[in-house]
């Protein structure tokens, strides 16, 4: 009885969000987020009926699209700034942070509504800020989850912040179509810095605040990373890097950097890498969501088992090492009735 009248508020839950409320799917969007242990199972089933609905209906995909580069760069202004172009061209506009150091930090330094004022009042726009909790077995099998939802309330493009910190590009390219590296101006030298591996995830590199004061320094920087970018090996073959100057505050070169953007877009689709990169997606999707539910019931497991508390006292007393304790533990998790 409880599970059917669950199911049937879950599917008025998701008509909803279909129909475009914004509430219920930053309500829902929280139920993910949620670490209490009690909202894994509505959660989970909340996703389930949110993916058999769109699996059921043909769309267009959302293109998901990462913006990433190092702190106060001007990603948000960037965003804010090409948000506004794509709803001139009729998109609607999701946009989501992910801060990849919020385990560190606890808190949420990204998705600044206030850097995106123009954009945060626009109809069909819907602007998540980064969750400032710690999400359970990291944030990124969540922000997936979360782009489904968006994807179920209609949004055509989703807009992703995330800070570069060196290895956190990786998982956000493993989660995007499209990757765009946002450069700040600055000398040769401080260029030579930006790892090779780093610049090898862009599909797009931009030099932003080419204006006033810093424009010249970051022409300087675009001719650099120009003859840089010529020695990237992209996966999508026959692709040069394209490399452009932008300013987010002025809003300049935001309509080309978009057609950059778009033609990768539309020869990543030519050449089937488009439904390549999904396919890994996928399979990085269901690699993190299996870790999570696996930390879930480890989790679960330290709160009831007896036999942790007898390995702990056991290692405490010297009686086994660390190591055969933590796997002693673990087997005995598989081989549980
Ligand atoms: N001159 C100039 N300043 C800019 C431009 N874009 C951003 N800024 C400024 O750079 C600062 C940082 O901008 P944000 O958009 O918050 O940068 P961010 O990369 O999102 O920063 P974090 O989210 O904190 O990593 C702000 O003071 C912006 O006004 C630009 O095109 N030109
Ligand atoms: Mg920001």
């Amino acid at each position: 009885m409880k599970e059917s009248s669950d199911h049937t508020s879950i599917s008025e839950w998701i008509n909803s969000i279909e129909n475009g409320q914004i509430r219920s799917l930053s309500r829902a969007i929280t139920l993910l987020e949620s670490t209490r242990t009690e909202d894994t199972h509505r959660a989970g089933n909340l996703l389930k009926e949110s993916l058999a609905r769109l699996s059921a209906t043909e769309r267009a995909p959302t293109i998901r699209i990462g913006i990433s580069g190092p702190p106060g760069v001007g990603k948000s202004s960037y965003i804010e700034s090409l948000g506004m172009h794509l709803l001139s061209l009729g998109h609607r506009v999701c946009v989501l942070a992910i801060d990849p150091s919020s385990q560190l930090s606890g808190g949420s330094i990204l998705g600044d509504k206030t850097r995106m004022k123009r954009l945060s009042t626009q109809p069909n726009t819907f602007i998540r800020p980064s969750p400032s909790q710690q999400i359970l077995g990291g944030v990124t099998h969540a922000t997936q989850s979360i782009m489904s939802l968006c994807e179920l309330a209609g949004y055509s493009i989703i807009l992703i912040e995330t800070v570069g910190i060196g290895q956190s590009e990786g998982a956000v390219a493993d989660m995007v179509d499209c990757f765009v590296l946002l450069n700040q101006p600055g000398s040769g030298d401080e260029l030579q810095g930006i790892k090779r591996g780093v610049l090898e995830f862009a599909d797009v590199l931009l030099v932003n605040k080419m204006d006033g004061m810093t424009k010249s320094l970051a022409q300087q920087t675009l001719q650099s990373l120009r003859s840089t970018s010529q020695l990237i090996n992209h996966s999508l073959k026959n692709y040069q890097v394209p490399t452009l100057g932008v300013s987010s505050t002025q809003d300049i070169g935001i309509t080309e950097s978009w057609q950059a953007v778009t033609k990768f877009l539309e020869q990543a689709v030519a050449e089937g890498f488009f439904e390549h990169k999904r396919k890994l997606q996928q399979e990085h999707w269901f690699q993190k969501l299996s870790e999570y539910y696996w930390l879930h019931y480890l989790q679960a497991a330290r709160h009831t088992s007896s036999f942790r508390n007898a390995l702990i006292k056991e290692i405490q007393s010297g009686k086994k090492n660390v190591i055969e304790a933590a796997q002693e533990f673990s087997r005995s998790l598989f081989n549980k009735e």
